[in-house]
């Protein structure tokens, strides 16, 4: 019976139906514990519509206690979502300086430098022009530092939780840069931002002009002012740094400015070279994660189960991504759920049947650049043991007979 229901899990639909956890029995009379219910509550309650209560537990949570709490991260639930779009409420924060109160209508967007016409766009301008939405992916390129630490207790949202995806919605780029009208000799935009850090940074004059948008929308709705509410540039593909929010200034020059986020910090010291760094390493690369099962979950003993996760790059489209659950020795394709959208969440699933033994769950993604996912050790043997920023390597889960799942690195 055991090897017929694991036959059975080998087809999917199958699967599903040896699956259910409580039979109803043949001739006799069976009620779902759910009975239909009275007169329920009433419309708008609320206006906004809120998750239901049941699922309190799936929110945000800090990446670790700061002292002070304007300045810091907080990570997206992954193991708890499904599909590729991050709910807004749920999109990771990476704040320098706290979120600031803006009123879109006061806000006010410049374009100066060297321009032919330096111009100022108020929030109206920008939404009467050409809109574009596009889906993207968003990872700050500190995700996945956790590895240095490596607590067998953390979770996906630990290891990877700075991550995120949403439709954005804006303007061209480009099409703000053809009204002032770019001078010769213009490589680089420097992007400031109008929260109490005046964030800035450098970006090439060719990604400007390429894929980026300055976003007003997020999924549908306005931007959330932990976001960048009411205009934030977005950089598909770009480490989350550069994708400055509350955007207030575009200063178009020859060359870079050499801000904080790109010397002192957002650089990555190399081995062997006498203590250089790699600096303006702006994509982020291909790379994935399994997010069921993951560490902080315990299966409920042995039986077939889908295997999910998620796989990105900042250079194109998913390709392929192999799953193994015996910590590398073999590896099986696993089927990539579609749209596969160009710099975007990927959602990837794998049929398997857990025989209850110790197993070491891993996933590696290969873009359509043919970029594949490094291990571990290839990624330090490349970058060196000081490597901070854009790591990407392979992840692994340990799931113990107990069912228990920890992080292996
Ligand atoms: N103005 C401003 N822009 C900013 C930041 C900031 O602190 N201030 N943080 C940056 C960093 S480090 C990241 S990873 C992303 C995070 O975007 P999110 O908070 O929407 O997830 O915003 C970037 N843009
Ligand atoms: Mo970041």
């Amino acid at each position: 019976m055991a090897s017929r229901r694991k036959v059975l899990a080998a087809g999917l639909g199958a699967a599903a139906a040896a699956i259910g956890s409580r039979r109803a029995a043949a001739g006799t009379a069976t009620e779902p514990a759910t009975e239909p219910g009275a007169l329920g509550a009433p419309l708008l309650s609320p206006p906004y519509g809120q998750p239901s209560p049941f699922e309190k537990g799936v929110v945000r949570k800090l990446w670790h206690p700061t002292t002070i709490p304007q300045i810091g991260v907080s990570l997206t639930p992954l193991q708890d979502l499904h599909g590729i779009i991050t709910p807004a409420g749920l999109h990771y924060e990476r704040h320098h300086a706290g979120v600031p109160a803006i009123d879109p209508d006061r806000h006010e967007l410049l374009i100066h430098g060297m321009v032919q016409r330096p111009l100022i766009f108020s929030m109206d301008d920008l939404l009467r022009l050409p809109s574009v939405s596009k889906i993207h992916f968003l990872e700050c390129s500190g995700n996945s530092q956790l590895w240095k630490q490596a607590p067998a207790t953390a979770t996906v949202q630990d290891t990877h939780g700075m991550l995120s995806c949403s439709e954005w919605t804006g303007v061209r780029l480009s099409d703000l840069l053809d009204q002032v009208g770019i001078k010769p000799g213009a490589h680089w935009i420097l992007a400031e931002g109008a929260d109490g850090a005046a964030m800035t940074r450098s970006i090439p004059l060719s990604k400007a002009l390429d894929d980026a948008i300055v976003a007003y929308a997020q999924n549908g709705e306005m931007l959330r002012p932990e976001q960048g509410f009411p205009l934030r540039l977005l950089l598909p593909g770009f480490e989350g740094n550069t994708n400055i929010k509350w955007l207030r200034r575009l200063k178009i020059g020859a060359a870079p400015w050499m801000t904080r986020e790109e010397t002192s910090k957002y650089t990555d010291i190399m081995p062997n070279t006498g203590g250089r760094a790699r600096q303006f390493a702006f994509v982020m690369e291909v790379k994935s994660v399994v997010t069921t099962p993951s560490g902080g979950q315990r299966l409920r003993g042995p039986g077939f189960r889908e295997i999910r996760g998620l796989a990105w790059s900042g250079r194109g489209a998913i390709r392929r991504v192999e799953v193994s659950t015996d910590g590398g020795t073999s590896w099986r394709d696993a089927a990539l759920q579609g749209p596969v959208l160009p710099i975007c969440l990927t959602r990837f699933r794998l049929p398997w049947h857990w025989e209850g033994a110790p197993a070491t769950i891993l996933s590696r993604a290969t873009d359509d650049r043919g970029n594949v996912q490094p291990t571990h050790d290839a990624l330090v043997a490349e970058r060196g043991p000081a490597a901070y920023y854009h790591y990407n390597a392979i992840h692994a889960w340990s799931l113990a007979a107990s069912g228990d799942v920890t992080n292996a690195v």
